[in-house]
């Protein structure tokens, strides 16, 4: 959680300086999902993330440097500078992609689980969503097909209580946007407590196995908060100042530090591990902003699924 906190934290100063190319969504406040699930997940399972994404992508062993070079757009970036902060992918560590079109990714992460099936493996494919998402038809879609052909699939609605710029309980009919759908689809409603990074990890950990032992998807719905706005455009002034502080006070990174030294864990560890997450990011940021553009005679190569540039029939 420290790692993808600070992570995070720099990528908005860097983006405060211009160097961040484009916009950024940032899940700062959202960390124990991410961790417990990256923690949980078998080295070739799947993640499928959305443009909020970078903690999904560090949680797979993904390092810090090509991820942030690819912030800054620079050509040593995870994608070549040609992705940016909302595609992040990096298929050798299971990231099977950052999708910016709210709600598409259920059904991909869909094929992903059926092509495990197909293959006779045990993989899982783990699908991260927002709360805006329930309200989208492909979530209904993908859930009912998910669970009528059992697939190996761990839907997780990251419910931050706000959409861009609306809360999910102003548009919603139900008080658990996910959870509280799940018997639709004859699935048990999970809620879990999205700041807990231990209850999270029971939860990643029983949804995991059931897929895994052929039972068929589940649908998780963590209850956790971002600390801003919708994106680096939105800084999220029109949320109430008392819910913006109740959620601080149950802050996942302090809240475990403190569980941590509470449960006999000596200081030195737990600031061994903060100075280890500050040299990793200083020297991705280092590394980075040294790193030089793209290549523009590279932006057609990649085009294509063999990585030519050429329409094939
Ligand atoms: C199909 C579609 N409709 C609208 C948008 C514009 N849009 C981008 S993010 C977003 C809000 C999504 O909210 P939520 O699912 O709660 O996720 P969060 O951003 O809070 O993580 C919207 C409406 C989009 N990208 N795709």
């Amino acid at each position: 959680m420290v790692r993808l906190r600070r992570f995070e934290k720099r990528a908005y100063d860097l983006f405060m300086q211009n160097l961040v190319k484009g916009t950024s969504h940032l899940s700062l406040g959202q960390e124990a999902v991410a961790a417990a699930f990256g923690e949980a997940m078998r080295a070739d399972d799947w993640t499928f993330a959305t443009y909020r994404g970078h903690a999904h992508t560090l949680a797979r062993g993904t390092e810090m440097t090509p991820v942030m070079a690819e912030l800054l757009g620079r050509g040593s970036g995870l994608l070549a500078g040609k992705g940016g902060s909302m595609h992040l992918t990096s298929v050798e560590h299971g990231m099977m992609g950052s999708y910016a079109i709210v709600g598409a990714h259920l059904t991909i992460a869909n094929g992903a689980a059926w092509s495990a099936r197909l293959r006779g493996t045990d993989q899982v494919a783990v699908c991260f969503f927002g709360d805006g998402t329930t309200n989208i038809g492909a979530f209904h879609e993908a859930l009912n097909l998910a669970v009528i052909w059992r697939l190996p699939v761990v839907f997780v609605c990251e419910n931050n209580q706000w959409m861009e710029y609306t809360a999910i309980g102003d548009i919603t009919a139900v008080p658990r946007p996910a959870a509280d759908r799940a018997g639709s689809y004859g699935l048990t409603g999970v809620a879990v407590d999205g700041n807990d990074v231990t209850a999270m990890y029971e939860a990643a950990t029983t949804a995991l196995g059931r897929a895994r032992a052929g039972n068929g998807p589940s649908l998780i719905e963590a209850q956790t908060y971002r600390h801003g706005g919708h994106s680096r455009a939105d800084p999220g002034r029109y949320r109430p100042a008392e819910e913006i502080q109740a959620w601080l006070d149950r802050d996942p990174v302090p809240t475990y530090r403190q569980h941590l030294l509470d449960t006999g864990v000596p200081e030195q560890t737990v600031a061994a591990i903060d100075d280890d997450a500050t040299r990793e990011i200083d020297t991705a940021t280092e590394a980075a902003k040294a790193a030089p553009a793209p290549d523009v005679a590279l932006v057609e190569q990649d085009v294509w699924a063999d990585g030519g540039a050429a329409w094939r029939n």
